[in-house]
């Protein structure tokens, strides 16, 4: 199996490349921000529980995230491998990923992290608000708390990866398309 984490932060292109990835690569993507808003919307337990948080542009708690996770691989038994975006965010979520990899003797092949700067990705995310209807985009308040949020709990997990040597930085500036060729040269590596 080959299983990629797209890392970065918020706004960082992370969603738009996945998409572009799985078609080329015909990985399942696994994005927990997506799991999340569809959570919100179905109005489930777990969604209102979820929304506080994402309003807020903190991080929702480990348990919930991870459950879903887990919920999730389990419903893909066929896989060739996974992408997951948007996951993990925190070093206790990658430790449960590699414990829920290993049940299937399988890990991560490699974490390629999206490097884009603070007012770009600012500007990308206002620019989404206004027509996304995303709640936690409309409000440059709330946009800097998940990017705060993300220097905090976050970066740190990029150490977690770089210590396994799986940690590839990619520069995520420039047109959507550019970015989306820088990753698929790192992808071509490992399918070659
Ligand atoms: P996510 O859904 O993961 O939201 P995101 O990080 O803001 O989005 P993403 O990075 O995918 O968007 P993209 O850059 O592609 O999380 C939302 C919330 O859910 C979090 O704040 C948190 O509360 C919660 N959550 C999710 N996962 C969690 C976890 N594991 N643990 C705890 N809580 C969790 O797109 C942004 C915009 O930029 C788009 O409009 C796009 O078109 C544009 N764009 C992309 N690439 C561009 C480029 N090269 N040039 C110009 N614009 C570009």
């Amino acid at each position: 199996m080959v299983n990629i984490v797209l890392f970065g932060p918020p706004g960082s292109g992370k969603g738009t490349q996945a998409d572009k990835l799985l078609a080329k690569y015909q990985l399942v993507h696994i994005s927990t921000g997506d799991l999340l808003r569809e959570e919100v919307e179905n109005e489930t337990p777990l969604g209102l529980e979820a929304k506080d948080f994402m309003d807020k542009g903190l991080l929702v708690p480990d348990e919930v995230v991870i459950g879903m996770i887990k919920t999730k691989i389990e419903k893909n038994p066929e896989a060739n491998g996974f992408i997951f975006d948007g996951f993990p965010r925190t070093k206790e979520q990658a430790e449960s990923l590699d414990n829920l990899l290993d049940l299937k003797s399988t890990g991560i092949t490699k974490v390629l992290q999206l490097e884009v700067g603070e007012e770009e990705l600012v500007s990308r995310l206002k620019s989404r608000g206004e027509s996304s209807g995303r709640s936690d985009d409309k409000d440059e308040n709330i946009i800097r708390q998940r990017i705060e949020e993300y220097e905090n709990k976050t970066a740190p997990v990029a150490a977690y990866y770089a210590d396994q040597d799986k940690l590839v930085k990619i520069p995520g500036e420039g047109t959507i398309d550019e970015v989306f060729s820088r990753l698929c040269q790192e992808m071509d590596t490992i399918f070659a």
